[in-house]
């Protein structure tokens, strides 16, 4: 299947900078008045008002979850939106090696994921840590190492990121997105070149295990169910690491969805997912309405129908599987403006990607996640 939308590397978002600001209602306003154009566009008072939506963990059939940074702790909006809504968080950027590592390896910087931790204890939230080793990260911080030296920042950096949160996470994504974008085979890394393909994620979960004992460890990937030859990789991966005796224990769907997957394809493959019997986290759900690289005259609302439906689709998928099965079911943010798509150079102020607009509101896609819950299709 020709793949039409973007999907996460395309974007390249951990190229842009962090500094993004979670839109307070002040923000939104001011921007609105400043751009009355853009403010018709998006909050028009012709657009139907928004759908009454109960909170979403009352109705997820598993913990549900957001991905936090840790300055939404400082927004009052985001954290009442949150406590509504949301049971789990997942740090978005702050718990992976391009901050903690910054410095260097010999200065790790934990300030922000600690502050994330202390907080979801504060609000009795779970917390997933996302995520130990990840091909596009860590390359600079070990650059010149190699041999042993290599392997004790390896497992060092492991133990001591795992083994801080001992206890204060429930689980971990081990590996993230070892998988090549087309299906092809696996991706060439700094990571694969020390150990092979396979090889690197093996010592991570065996790291990982001996940091936590307790975490419930994930494999983590993106475009399993809408690519067919990548949803086979991983199936093929998952075997292959679960018969070479690999501690991995749950499995991470993305889930970073785009409005033309085909209907069914999405439902079909977790059913095939589910046969491993493992947890199964829908780890960074969002659906962006734009359709790239091609001439597509659909107005907004029909692209939302769309979305709808795969949503709705994802969700009654997910409460179908057996119970010990539905690990989580995290979006990848809360608010449209504050995702990954709307940041940068590329956001064009009209994405909706996520289950609220920028003033908490819920969005269709918060009704179709509760619509879905409740089929268990
Ligand atoms: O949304 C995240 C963005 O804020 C970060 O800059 C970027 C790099 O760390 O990562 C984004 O999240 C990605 C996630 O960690 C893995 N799957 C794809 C997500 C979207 O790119």
């Amino acid at each position: 299947m020709k793949r039409e939308t973007p999907h996460p590397s395309r974007f390249a978002s951990h190229l842009l900078p962090q500094g993004e600001k979670a839109w307070s209602r002040r923000t939104v306003l001011a921007s609105s008045l400043a751009l009355p154009l853009a403010a018709c566009d998006r909050f028009a008072s012709a657009e139907p008002s928004p759908p009454n939506v109960p909170p979403l963990k009352s109705v997820s059939p598993a913990p549900f979850g957001t991905a936090i940074k840790a300055e939404q702790i400082d927004n009052p909006d985001w954290v009442a939106l949150a406590r509504a809504n949301v049971s789990q968080l997942t740090p978005e950027w702050e718990m992976k090696m391009e901050y903690i590592l910054a410095d260097g390896l010999d200065q790790p910087r934990f300030d922000r994921s600690d502050r994330i931790a202390a907080f979801a204890q504060a609000q009795g939230m779970a917390m997933h840590g996302h995520t130990l080793i990840w091909y596009a990260q860590g390359k600079e911080a070990f650059a010149g190492l190699s041999g042993a030296a290599f392997d004790r920042a390896f497992d060092g950096y492991i133990a001591a990121v795992a083994g801080r949160y001992r206890g204060k996470v429930r689980s971990w994504d081990v590996v993230n997105e070892p998988i090549l974008d087309d299906g092809s085979g696996m991706r060439d890394c700094h990571w694969s070149a020390r150990y092979g393909h396979d090889g690197y994620s093996l010592r991570a979960f065996e790291q990982a295990r001996a940091a936590d004992p307790d975490a419930i460890l994930f494999l983590n990937e993106y475009n399993q169910e809408s690519v067919p030859a990548k949803g086979v990789q991983f199936l093929k991966l998952v075997e292959r690491l679960l018969k070479a005796g690999c501690p991995l224990q749950g499995l991470g769907l993305q889930s970073h969805l785009w409005i033309d997957i085909p209907p069914g394809v999405i439902a079909a493959y977790l059913r095939e997912i589910s046969q491993f019997g493992l947890p199964i986290h829908v780890s960074e759900l969002d659906c962006t309405l734009r359709t790239e690289d091609r001439l597509d005259l659909r107005g907004q609302a029909e692209r939302m129908t769309a979305q709808s439906a795969r949503v709705t689709e994802l969700a009654a998928a997910f409460a179908a599987l057996p119970q010990a099965q539905r690990f989580a079911f995290t979006t990848w943010g809360l608010r449209d403006a504050d995702s990954w798509y709307r940041q940068g150079e590329k956001d064009d102020g009209k994405d909706k990607p996520l289950p609220f607009d920028s003033f908490g509101r819920p969005n269709p896609m918060a009704a179709a996640l509760a619509a879905g819950f409740k089929t268990r299709a």
